[in-house]
């Protein structure tokens, strides 16, 4: 590393440690309810919103927005590693391609991976997402061991790094380490390739014990039971009541009802489809979180929206591994919660994912503007606005948009780029969604107040992107 950027590092790890209260002057900013005009946003020295007050006058002291200010985008589903092997997996493996020969080069890959590789991995992903205005992560983990099984020396490494590439990077991190016992409904054994991933039910609960008292501020601890394949009855009320005596607002994510065939499988074995059967056997509430949940019928549907749980959906993996499409219309209409997450990191943006959650509906129904609403006529907003609630809903952590008593999470549009100048504000987010070259269009991204990414640079973006180079190419090599 060079001097400058040794001292650039040292002066960001200053400014994080020792934040400062500052204000920021929006002549647009998207507000919960949606746009308002000439709003003036103060922080305190941690970084929480005191004040979001529209129609105010600009002031000399206040420093002006480049372009509209958007709240900052929760990603609440993310398996860090995979990003190591995103796009390698794009050729014919098996006769017939699906998600289940895809598991198995990822299953591949994640044998390979070292506390090492996993952190340098993960902190060029966090880089990536905050440059494409995510500003906080639901890490859902459960690359606990070496690859035999066996615990490393201290059982939290691999939760630490991940912790670690969060803090050092400056993005909101929401750790849910998994549970995972089974390969499949009827408790069967686990394969080798999975014995990494294994927790029994009372060690994933001291694991929680022992992480809680290393958080660092911006950080936050939940529980994520892998699937109802990787996890029996027992074990999850045990763990759920365990979670609840830890902490009993800690939010719980679980993969449901992403593939038809694991629809069909549940339905063998219980008689009931993934996401009744979860209904019917727990409590979901709104510290839930449901990733995909492609498959619903009508009534999954509707009792899904009437818990207060948030649909977590991953469009541009959903996409890439073949799921299905997430029936939207009705589920949204019916006040359903939902949010983004990357998951496989196919693709890290925010845009994409909100795009092609649309674009998916548009396809189905041969309409367009799906997910229009008459609040808001703008799709962008409401997709915007849907998805930065449900994700921090999810995230459990207090990151729900441009508001006092939020984290001032945001991210500021370019309002000088050619793509958006001489704009209204709706139009210029339309523009930066649905009609932007990646993420050009963003002039600043910033977490608790702080500025870490500016004209799209982010100051540890060289240095990780090396580390990342590395890891990669010794996974690969191995
Ligand atoms: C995962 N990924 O945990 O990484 C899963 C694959 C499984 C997605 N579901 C493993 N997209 O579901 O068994
Ligand atoms: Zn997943």
């Amino acid at each position: 590393m060079s001097a400058d950027a040794m001292r650039a590092d040292a002066m960001r790890a200053d400014a994080m440690r020792n934040p400062a209260a500052g204000s920021l002057f929006a002549g647009d900013a998207l507000l919960p309810d949606g746009w308002a005009r000439n709003v003036l946003l103060r922080w305190d020295a941690k970084g929480m919103l005191t004040a979001v007050t529209p129609d105010t006058m600009p002031t000399s002291e206040v420093p002006r927005a480049a372009g509209p200010v958007l709240p900052g985008m929760v990603n609440l589903h993310s398996h860090a590693f995979q990003r190591g092997f995103a796009g390698l997996t794009e050729f014919r493996s098996a006769e017939d391609d699906s998600f289940w020969s895809w598991r198995a080069l990822m299953y591949r890959f994640a044998q390979r991976l070292s506390p090492d590789t996993l952190e340098a991995i993960a902190t060029y992903l966090y880089i990536e997402m905050l440059r494409a205005g995510y500003t906080s992560v639901c890490e859902f983990h459960y690359v606990h061991h070496q690859p035999d099984g066996k615990s490393y020396a201290d059982p939290g490494e691999m939760s630490l790094r991940l912790l670690r590439a969060a803090e050092k990077t400056g993005i909101g991190i929401t750790l849910l380490p998994v549970l995972y016992q089974t390969s499949g409904f009827g408790q069967k054994g686990v394969l080798d390739e999975q014995r990494r991933f294994v927790y029994r039910t009372d060690a994933v609960l001291a694991l929680l014990q022992r992480l809680g008292k290393q958080c660092h501020g911006n950080a936050r601890l939940g529980l994520a039971p892998h699937s109802l394949r990787a996890v029996p009855l027992d074990s999850l009320r045990e763990a759920l009541d365990g979670l609840a005596a830890l902490d009993a607002q800690a939010p719980v994510h679980i993969h449901i009802a992403e593939q038809q065939q694991e629809v069909n499988q549940c339905l063998a074995w219980t008689g009931t489809r993934p996401v009744a059967w979860l209904l019917d056997h727990v409590d979901v509430d709104a510290r839930w979180c449901l990733v995909h949940a492609t498959h619903m019928d009508w009534d999954e549907r509707r009792r899904l929206a009437a818990s207060g749980a948030v649909a977590g959906i991953c469009p541009t993996t959903e996409a890439n591994l073949g799921d299905g499409v997430f029936e939207a219309s009705p589920y949204l209409e019916q006040g359903g919660w939902w949010g983004i997450g990357s998951d496989s990191h196919a693709s890290v943006s925010v845009t994409e994912e909100l795009r092609l959650f649309e674009y998916g509906q548009r396809l189905g129904l041969q309409r367009r503007n799906v997910l229009a609403s008459d609040a808001h006529g703008q799709v962008a907003d409401r997709l915007y606005l849907g998805a930065s609630a449900g994700g921090a809903r999810a995230s459990g952590r207090p990151v729900a948009g441009l508001r006092a008593g939020q984290q001032a999470d945001f991210v500021v549009l370019d309002g000088r780029h050619p793509s958006l100048a001489g704009l209204q504000a709706p139009q210029a987010l339309a523009t930066h969604v649905f009609a932007n070259q990646g993420h050009e269009t963003l002039a600043e991204v910033r977490c608790a107040g702080l500025p870490l990414v500016r004209a799209g640079r982010h100051a540890l973006q060289d240095s990780a992107g090396a580390a990342f180079v590395q890891a990669r190419a010794a996974l690969l090599r191995e």
